[in-house]
């Protein structure tokens, strides 16, 4: 691979508060709805997590010697704002964070709302009450005025697209398509109301949207599967892209979601908003890609990655051509490439890598060592691929991949591991919570070292 990762490339990686975190009720943190949705049978909750709360100082000193240059993670609203007003605890916490990774030369990149609504906002109606679109907005401006002195990338929503299209899957809602895409739109409004005060405030810094971002294929090269394809992009990607871009939605998106009765109710005011809330740049999650049929004909099984289908559009297809994990996401190194260029050529702004990563049941061997070369090789393709990208001409800011450290999965607990570093506990029993360096921590740290070189270079 010949190294066209850019002098100030931001090798990261990412994590998420509620999942990361623990320390659910301490610090006058309240309860987010992550913290009471049902927890699938076997799996853990998120009370304890990976104990981030507690030993983040340990953390962020085996991130310093991972070599990362930024570190992704997201605000507990809960933490921050408990019930409408400042828990000058939660502000404190995240300053220290926040300081101790500047002092280590770690660039924080935050999100401000990665899935976990405070449950008083919740009561009140969630995302379906207009007024959480001026909940959010104090939320943020709380986090601009303490934070935006030094965290140069913030982003607004992580994976909105996913809480509208599959929210049944992470606990973040169970409603029609209707109240789905009510919530959905409000939403947006909320994320470009908080860009425009971003903008407006003055901060230094950039803002953005963090959706899901899959390119689809279509399972055929016959025209009406061409459709399927353009068709579910338009409603899983460009629908939140274009809103966070231009400012409008996605004219095709709007069609499917009219034809199925789940258009939203949009005001002038909101008209206003969006077009003038637009973001700086494209921070975006990459699992795998999506292939569709134009048939609609079966059952789905309905998880974030695996799809699902909408009548008469599109028909979520198995892609022959792609190996699974073992969790059964596809893994798509190549998609990753193609992803990079249909987000760029339709936007043109920078984009940032929040999330890809394999999920995997790691063990961890009586030496505390942990071999996840199968992590190492998904992780080298994706970034081969990336590179490919830039070589292309895909303006990339950085890869902040899932997860820093192991964290409990979003709906399958702790046996899908994420991390570079090994977190000693299972979903029955907390163990010690040891932190173990894994085979891709070493690997890793190598790769940031030489810019992203890598071995092949040697070779
Ligand atoms: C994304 C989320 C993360 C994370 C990741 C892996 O959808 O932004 O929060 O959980 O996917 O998903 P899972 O934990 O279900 O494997």
């Amino acid at each position: 691979m010949t190294n066209k990762f850019p002098k100030n490339f931001l090798w990261g990686a990412s994590t998420s508060a509620y999942q990361v975190e623990g320390a659910w009720n301490e610090g006058g943190k309240g309860p987010s709805v992550q913290d009471v949705k049902e927890i699938p049978q076997g799996t853990t909750d998120f009370k304890v997590a990976s104990d981030h709360f507690h030993r983040f100082e340990e953390d962020v000193i085996l991130f310093k010697e991972l070599g990362l240059k930024a570190y992704r993670f997201s605000i507990s609203w809960s933490r921050v704002m408990p019930d409408g007003v400042v828990n000058p605890e939660g502000i404190a916490f995240y300053k220290k964070l926040i300081k101790l990774l500047c002092e280590n030369e770690i660039q924080p990149v935050v999100t401000v709302f990665h899935f976990d609504l405070p449950l008083y906002i919740s009561e009140k109606g969630g995302w379906e009450n207009r007024e959480t679109i001026q909940e959010f907005s104090r939320y943020c401006q709380v986090l601009f005025d303490h934070f935006a002195q030094d965290v140069p990338l913030w982003q607004t929503i992580n994976e909105q697209n996913v809480m509208a299209l599959a929210g049944s899957v992470i606990g973040t809602s169970q409603k029609s398509m209707k109240e789905k895409f009510q919530e959905n739109h409000h939403m947006l409004v909320a994320q470009a109301m908080v860009t425009k005060i971003f903008h407006e405030g003055n901060y230094q810094g950039k803002i953005g949207p963090a959706p899901n971002i899959a390119s689809v294929y279509p399972a055929s090269n016959s025209p009406a599967d061409q459709m399927a394809a353009l068709n579910m992009s338009a409603l899983r990607n460009w629908l939140f892209l274009d809103v966070a871009v231009f400012g409008k939605y996605n004219h095709n998106a709007w069609h499917i979601l009219e034809s199925i009765d789940a258009a939203p109710e949009v005001t002038r005011e909101d008209e206003e908003i969006l077009s003038q809330g637009t973001c700086d740049y494209i921070a975006f999650n990459y699992y795998n890609t999506m292939t569709v049929g134009s048939y609609f004909d079966k059952e789905n099984k309905l998880d974030q990655q695996s799809g699902f289908g909408i009548p008469g559009f599109f028909q979520t297809m198995e892609n022959k051509n792609l190996p699974l994990t073992e969790f059964g996401w596809p893994i798509d190194p190549e998609g990753f490439r193609f992803t990079l260029n249909d987000i760029y050529s339709r936007y043109r702004i920078p984009l940032l890598i929040t999330e890809n990563g394999i999920g995997a049941n790691d063990t961890l061997t009586e030496e505390g060592l942990v071999h996840d070369q199968y992590r190492i090789d998904y992780l080298k393709e994706h970034i081969e691929q990336m590179a490919l990208a830039i070589e292309d001409g895909v303006e990339v800011l950085g890869y902040c991949p899932w997860s820093a450290i192991d964290l409990v999965s979003t709906h399958e607990g702790m046996v899908k591991r994420y991390g570079f570093i090994y977190v000693n506990r299972t979903d029955e029993d907390l163990l010690n919570l040891a932190r173990y360096k894994k085979d891709s921590f070493y690997w890793y740290q190598e790769l940031i070292s030489k810019n992203g070189a890598g071995e092949s270079d040697e070779n």
